[in-house]
């Protein structure tokens, strides 16, 4: 009998090694711990975790971050079922990921197998490719095909079923185990845009009186930094990011109008958007929210997305480091026909606005109880300006947080993205401090029910020796919640609203009972104590769980979304 070299799991492993996976985000289980232990014996990462959702959240971010396909594992069925959330998490924030999951032995098929479902289909619609091997031979192609199209055009999720079989299955010969080797799928080829565009676009930014660069985070995933850089400095026209284009430049450049963003949508007549999208985050690019004569020139690297929800768009279809220097080489001068009062118009709102965030921030006494501005006020003073990297969900807490804490770096805000998910903070704090490694630390500051999603990934960080901050802003709630007796009476009555959650829950022993550390503080004097040795654990995954006033901001306001859903009627 000849003799058995490897398995089909060393050879998935050998795959993705060859495709520079560094670290692999899952859940093991049959049929799968063969594939995740043949992936560390490789030299591969492997970081377990509680549930296949966040491992998936974790794998999109590290995509994002990197450059890269991030890589989950799950097991079939309802693991693939958990993982579909990574999935449509990649897909709708244009990131590269993979999912690769085992399932039944391909001679029980449609038998009732163990954790079967046909998971081709069932991830199909949130993938731009998904695919079973037709034989073990033809998975190194399958597997580099998934890394492929995941990474080139639009970024987006591919899933490759690894059928038990396969795993299991022993091979003999070497020369056919390194025949079937694929390479390294190389980076995305890159485009420049039609110059007759260029040229069309560069004739629009002459002639704006109100000019706004609109930074997306597909500019910070192109890494575009220095080209817009270069751009924003040649136009002097101001700049607004989008929450998770916040720090492709600084936010304290003086031309970044975040502190502004309603007049700054208001006032512009010509908008140059570098990877962000007409979508709900920029109220479609339609009135009221914006001027009904404004245009846009908009840069994506993928032709579908040109036009969309405004027809007069003028497209910039290419690589955003290449079109931006198109944009900068082909302009001639300054934009001598922007207006200094729009300009000075922004800056002052930028002041006034910074003010009143600031006199927010230092209301009531030490002692007093605290609500989102003091509380985040206390935190911003003590973070150190640079190496930090914000995760942030929760409703107010990520919208008050928005305008709190600055941020310098481009990818160093990581947030509920453009699908508004709750429960991507956990895994997209682990994905980071993988990914950053001790370069920077992981602070995360999320709302309690945000947090609540997945918080038994606490274990997995600290498991993982990962030591991310989380500060909790606890309001006892969704959106608000209630105070101590109202909640007593309401859960005595049936009467509990649905937005409630218990009062005064400590998610910072979640942290020690897992061997972490935590701190419950109610005040200011206490969370800059907090703040401050959590800071110094340097090696610890800390938990601050703030207590805030449970009213905070009572009143649900979605009005600016009715209002843009009427003006489209
Ligand atoms: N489920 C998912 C996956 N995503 C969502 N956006 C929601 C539900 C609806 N939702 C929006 S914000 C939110 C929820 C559940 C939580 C807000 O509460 P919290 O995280 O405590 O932040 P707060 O607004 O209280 O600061």
């Amino acid at each position: 009998m000849s003799q058995v070299i490897a398995s089909g799991a060393d050879l998935i492993a050998q795959t993705l090694k060859n495709q520079g996976v560094q670290v692999i985000f899952g859940i093991v289980g049959i049929p799968v711990v063969e594939v995740a232990e043949a992936c560390v014996a490789a030299g591969i990462r492997f970081i377990g975790f509680r549930n296949e959702q966040s491992a998936a959240y974790a794998a999109s971010i590290y995509g994002y971050l990197s450059g890269r396909p991030g890589v989950c594992l799950s097991v079939g069925g309802p693991g693939v079922v958990h993982a579909l959330a990574g999935l449509l998490n990649s897909k709708i924030n244009c990131w590269p990921l993979i999912l690769l999951s085992g399932s039944c032995e391909t001679d029980q098929t449609d038998m009732g197998a163990f954790q079967e479902l046909d998971q081709v289909e069932a991830a199909r619609q949130y993938c731009k490719y998904s695919a079973r091997p037709a034989s073990l031979e033809q998975l190194p192609f399958v597997i580099e095909k998934a890394f492929r199209t995941a990474l080139y055009g639009r970024p987006g999720a591919a899933y490759v079923d690894l059928p038990a079989d396969y795993i299991q299955y022993p091979i003999t010969n070497k020369k056919v185990f390194d025949a079937v080797q694929v390479a390294r799928v190389p980076n995305a080829p890159k485009s420049m845009a039609d110059q007759t565009n260029v040229h069309q676009a560069v004739a629009l930014l002459k002639h704006a009186k109100s000019p706004l660069i609109v930074i997306g985070k597909g500019a910070a995933y192109a890494r575009a930094e220095n080209e817009i850089r270069a751009l924003v400095e040649k136009t002097q026209a101001p700049f607004l990011p989008t929450p998770m284009g916040k720090g492709v430049i600084s936010d304290s450049h003086p031309l970044c109008v975040s502190a502004a963003r309603s007049k700054a949508l208001k006032d512009a007549d010509v908008v140059l958007l570098i990877g962000a999208r007409l979508n709900w985050i920029l109220h479609y690019g339609h009135s009221p929210r914006w001027s009904n004569k404004v245009r846009f020139i908009q840069i994506d690297i993928a032709p579908e997305e040109l036009g969309n929800n405004r027809q007069d768009t003028l497209p910039l279809l290419g690589d955003i480091q290449l079109v931006v220097s198109q944009i900068t080489q082909a302009l001639t001068g300054k934009l001598s026909n922007i207006n200094p009062d729009y300009v000075s118009g922004l800056v002052n709102k930028v002041k006034q606005n910074v003010e009143k965030t600031k006199t927010a921030g230092s209301k009531g006494s030490d002692s007093a109880i605290l609500n989102y501005s003091t509380a985040f006020t206390v935190i911003k003073s003590l973070l150190p300006e640079n190496d930090i990297v914000y995760v942030s969900e929760g409703a107010n807490t990520m919208d008050i947080g928005r305008s709190y804490f600055d941020v310098h770096e481009p990818r160093h805000r990581l947030d509920a993205g453009t699908g508004a998910t709750m429960g991507v903070g956990m895994g997209y704090a682990i994905g980071a401090q993988s990914y950053y490694g001790d370069a920077k630390r992981v602070v995360s500051i999320v709302g309690d029910s945000a947090f609540g999603f997945s918080a038994m990934e606490l274990e997995t960080a600290i498991r993982s020796r990962l030591p991310l901050l989380i500060i909790v802003i606890n309001n006892n709630g969704i959106y608000h919640g209630l105070e101590d007796e109202e909640y007593h009476a309401a859960l005595k009555d049936g009467t509990l609203p649905t937005t409630s959650l218990s009062v005064e829950t400590r998610y910072d022993l979640i942290s020690e009972a897992c061997g972490g550390k935590g701190w419950f503080v109610k005040n200011r004097v206490e969370l800059a104590k907090a703040v401050k040795e959590a800071l110094a654990a340097k090696d610890q995954t800390c938990v601050v769980n703030v207590m805030i006033a449970p009213g905070g901001r009572t009143k649900l306001d979605f009005g600016w979304m009715q209002k843009t859903q009427k003006a489209r009627l």
